[in-house]
C-alpha cells in the first residue's frame, strides 16, 4: 500500500496520474498547503522541504519507505513497476532529460509566472515580463520536442505525466500572460489531447476533486 500526501496543484497531481497509469491501490492524505497543513511535524517527517507531493511505501523493500520531490517519486514508481521509464539505453535518458527539465524549469518558471501574474498582492511588471518570457521560451522548446515525437521522451512516460499538469495550469491559469506562445504551439495542444485523453490522467487529475 502507499500513502500518496498532496494537494490539488500540479506537483501534487503527478503521482496521482502514475498511481492511476499502474492501478496500484493507494491512500490520500490531503496536504491542505492553502491552510498551512505542510508545516505539521508529522507531515515533515515525510517530507521536510514542506511541500507536496511525498509518498510513503509501507511495502518497500527493507521496510517503509518515504520520499519527498515529484521527480524522485516519479522514478521510484516506474523502477519498481518496471513502467513508464525505459529500464536502460538512450530512451531512458531522454525520458529522465524530459523529467528534469520539468522539475528544473517549466515547473519553477510556471510557478513564479502564476504567482507574480495571479497572487501577488502588488502587480509587478518585471516580474510579470520576466516569468512570462521564460516561459514563453520553454512552449517553445516543447513545441520543437513535440514536433518531431508523440511524447517527451518518445514513447509516452513519466516525463509526460510530470509535464502535463503543469501545461494544463499553463493554459487555463495562465492563457492571457501566454496567450501568445499557446497559440504558436498546435503540437504541444495535440499533445495535451493525447495526454489528457486518457483515462488515469483524467482520474488522477481528479484526485480530491469528486
Ligand atoms: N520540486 C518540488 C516542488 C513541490 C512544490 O512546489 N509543491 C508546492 C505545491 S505545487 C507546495 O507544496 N508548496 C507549499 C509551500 O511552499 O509551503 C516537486 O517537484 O515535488
Amino acid at each position: 500500500m502507499i500513502t500518496l500526501y498532496t494537494w490539488t496543484t500540479p506537483n501534487g497531481r503527478k503521482p496521482a496520474i502514475m498511481l492511476e497509469e499502474l492501478g496500484w491501490a493507494y491512500e490520500v492524505k490531503p496536504i491542505n498547503i492553502g491552510k498551512d497543513e505542510q508545516f505539521a511535524l508529522d507531515f515533515l517527517k515525510v517530507s521536510p522541504n514542506n511541500k507536496i507531493p511525498a509518498i510513503v511505501d509501507h511495502d518497500a523493500e527493507g521496510g517503509p519507505l518515504s520520499i519527498f520531490e515529484s521527480g524522485a517519486i516519479l522514478t521510484y514508481l516506474a523502477e519498481k513497476s518496471g513502467q513508464l521509464l525505459p529500464a536502460s539505453g538512450h530512451a531512458r535518458f531522454k525520458a529522465l532529460e524530459w523529467l528534469h527539465w520539468q522539475i528544473g524549469g517549466l515547473g519553477p518558471m510556471l510557478g513564479q509566472l502564476g504567482y507574480f501574474a495571479n497572487r501577488a498582492p502588488e502587480k509587478l511588471p518585471l516580474a510579470i515580463g520576466r516569468f512570462s518570457e521564460e516561459s514563453t521560451r520553454l512552449f517553445g522548446v516543447m513545441e520543437k520536442r513535440l514536433q518531431g515525437a508523440e511524447y517527451l521522451g518518445g514513447d509516452y512516460s513519466i516525463a509526460d505525466i510530470a509535464c502535463y499538469p503543469w501545461m494544463v495550469a499553463a493554459t487555463t491559469m495562465l492563457k492571457e500572460p501566454l496567450a501568445a506562445a499557446i497559440e504558436k504551439s498546435p503540437a504541444v495542444a495535440a499533445w495535451m489531447d493525447r495526454v489528457g485523453g486518457r483515462p488515469a490522467v483524467q482520474r488522477g487529475m481528479k484526485v480530491l476533486q469528486d
